[in-house]
């Protein structure tokens, strides 16, 4: 009916490269869901698409351990920071795995290839004169007898008002500050008083590629509009030079005489590390930063835009032979229930209790996936997330997939035979042309990293499944005419693999389960199934016997699982054995 044409690798290869990352997150406490929808989830749902299309892709992070976050953290426990770190490095990689988070390379900015890479790139763009010397003034805490950078003050946002912003960014209206423009600051540590000195310290000259940074921002055309609008903010403000350097003791230290007792801030060393990760795992990682034909993706929160739309793309065109960029995805924040998530206050779900709850993995990426705050900030609400449940990925998706594989085991001895094509009727043509111009559609706003519209569209493609079998009804049609009845389903098979292909990069472990009940060979998720999408399977099938795939939620689980999910543990626990 529909010809298969196996790709030669170099034509597959022709789809060239592409990088993708999640934003690197700080270690100084373990991932709620915002953190897990505002980066990781989304970046990785674009990569599994992005493997499925055939692109040679590395899902590139990792965690962001230098400068003062993790510092202050470890500190407040009275813990060594390697200790700290390890821990909590493990924290991360346990959750994101469990959430089948398909990281390439989880990687640490502590490593010492990252170190290497940081001081390399700090060396390049200083020789081309991007770096700068400068005084300025800082804070000093006589108490504690050191300088205290970034998050080491808090105080009064002099933007918004907020109360307890960081030294270094207000979390509530996500303006980038200097200590010294907050209201009453204090010491983070200690909450004493503070002196200001003078101190000599780098800059990143970010004024002299203000223009060519404007240029590069305005001809993007992926990007979404929040995004633009902060880093055309940014450059309509008028870029200065920034400091780039900080007196701290973690952290990569600056590789310039006069300046080695000084590491560089956390922001210049973050953002390569998502080259020094690529660079862990490949012997050929230039190739993905540098040639034409390889593409670059970075997901990341709010907060975070600022940084992978001025100045992070700023230190690539000052070092000038790196790729910029081709999506810069900057998701919103999540809220609980119409709150802040809260460790203290008990408000919202902490990852390291979902493998207690119980529940697949998959239920909560589907749930997540229509949560990602793509637009504007969204809101996890647990009986949103009992009902989508319920009906989309039970009621819409799984019930496709067990009526479908339920009949053909029990009506036809597991087998289906291709029609000819002089007995398909005009719904089952139709059926398969609804494929073909839904995958089109899908891919196209999986290529815009449109993820929740993307999921919507194939959840209406299985609806659409299902209606082709109700209004065919061939339970009726099989006492008459079993071999239309047959044809009904051999159709009907073909739009469930097409959606298969298509809800894998979703539901991964899901998606494979049901590959494997068609008795598929391969898997969903390899390099280049997504030409499958569409096309029949062969001249006679054998399915295997179907299982059912989730139960649904009762209210009385639910119940239980808001109580066990909002009591997150406690940091100073995760060091108790
Ligand atoms: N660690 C900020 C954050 O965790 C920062 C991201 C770095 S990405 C290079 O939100
Ligand atoms: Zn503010």
């Amino acid at each position: 009916m529909i010809s298969t044409k196996i790709k030669t690798n170099k034509e597959k290869r022709r789809k060239g490269k592409r990088i993708i990352t999640a934003a690197l997150p700080y270690i100084n406490n373990v991932p709620h869901l915002g953190h897990i929808v505002g980066s990781h989830l989304p970046a990785d749902i674009f990569s599994r698409y992005c493997r499925s299309q055939g692109y040679e892709t590395l899902f590139i992070g990792g965690t962001d351990e230098n400068g003062s976050t993790s510092e202050i953290a470890a500190f407040e426990l009275n813990i060594p920071l390697e200790e700290f770190s390890n821990r909590l490095f493990k924290e991360h990689k346990k959750i994101y795995d469990w959430l089948d988070i398909s990281y390439d390379n989880f990687s640490r900015t502590s490593n010492k290839i990252h170190h290497e890479t940081v001081k390399e790139f700090f060396k390049k763009i200083y020789e081309k004169g991007f770096i700068k010397k400068g005084k300025i003034k800082v804070f000093y805490s006589p108490k504690e007898n050191m300088f205290l950078p970034d998050r080491y003050v808090k105080g009064e946002c002099p933007k918004c008002g907020y109360k307890d912003a960081n030294g270094d960014q207000c979390e509530k209206c996500t303006s980038l500050l200097d200590p010294l423009q907050l209201k009453n600051p204090v010491s983070s540590l200690s909450g004493g008083k503070l002196e200001i000195k003078e101190a000599e310290h780098l800059f990143l000259s970010l004024d002299k590629l203000s223009n060519n940074l404007k240029k590069w921002i305005e001809s993007q055309s992926l990007w979404r509009d929040q995004v633009k609008g902060i880093a055309k903010g940014w450059i309509k403000e008028g870029l200065k030079p920034r400091c780039i350097t900080r007196d701290l003791k973690h952290g990569v230290k600056v590789p310039l005489k006069g300046f080695e007792e000084k590491v560089l801030y956390v922001w210049f060393d973050a953002p390569i590390g998502y080259v020094s990760s690529t660079k862990e795992i490949r012997k050929d990682w230039e190739k993905f930063w540098k040639d034409k034909n390889s593409e670059i993706y970075n997901f990341l929160g709010k907060d975070n835009i600022p940084f992978h739309t001025i100045f992070w793309p700023g230190m690539i065109i000052a070092r000038g032979d790196f790729n910029l960029p081709k999506n810069v995805v900057g998701l919103q924040y999540l809220n609980f229930e119409g709150k802040k998530f809260s460790k203290s206050k008990k408000v919202g779900i902490f990852c390291e209790k979902l493998p207690e709850i119980g529940l697949d993995s998959d239920m909560w990426r589907h749930y997540l996936t229509q949560i990602i705050p793509e637009t504007s900030d969204s809101e996890f609400k647990w009986n949103d997330f009992q009902n989508r449940i319920n009906s989309e990925l039970i009621g819409n998706y799984s019930n496709y997939v067990n009526r479908v594989l339920n009949f053909v085991h029990s009506k036809f001895y597991d087998i289906i035979e291709r029609p000819k094509k002089e007995d398909l009727k005009e719904e089952d043509l139709k059926l398969i042309e609804k494929i073909t111009e839904k995958k089109k559609k899908i891919e196209g706003l999986l290529e815009r990293a449109e993820l929740r519209k993307a999921y919507s569209e194939i959840l209406d493609l299985s609806s659409e499944g299902n209606k082709y079998i109700n209004d065919t009804q061939p339970w009726v049609v099989l006492k008459e005419n079993p071999s239309r009845a047959k044809n009904i389903f051999y159709t009907a098979i073909i739009l469930l693999k097409a959606l298969t292909i298509l809800i894998a990069p979703y539901l991964p472990k899901t998606s494979k389960r049901v590959w494997n009940q068609i008795s598929l060979k391969g898997s969903p998720l390899s390099s280049g199934i997504w030409e499958e999408i569409g096309k029949d399977l062969g001249e006679k099938h054998k399915i295997r016997k179907p299982e059912i795939l989730f139960e649904k939620l009762t209210n009385e689980q639910i119940k239980k699982y808001r109580e066990v999910s909002s009591q997150g543990t406690e940091l100073k626990d995760f060091f108790k054995d």
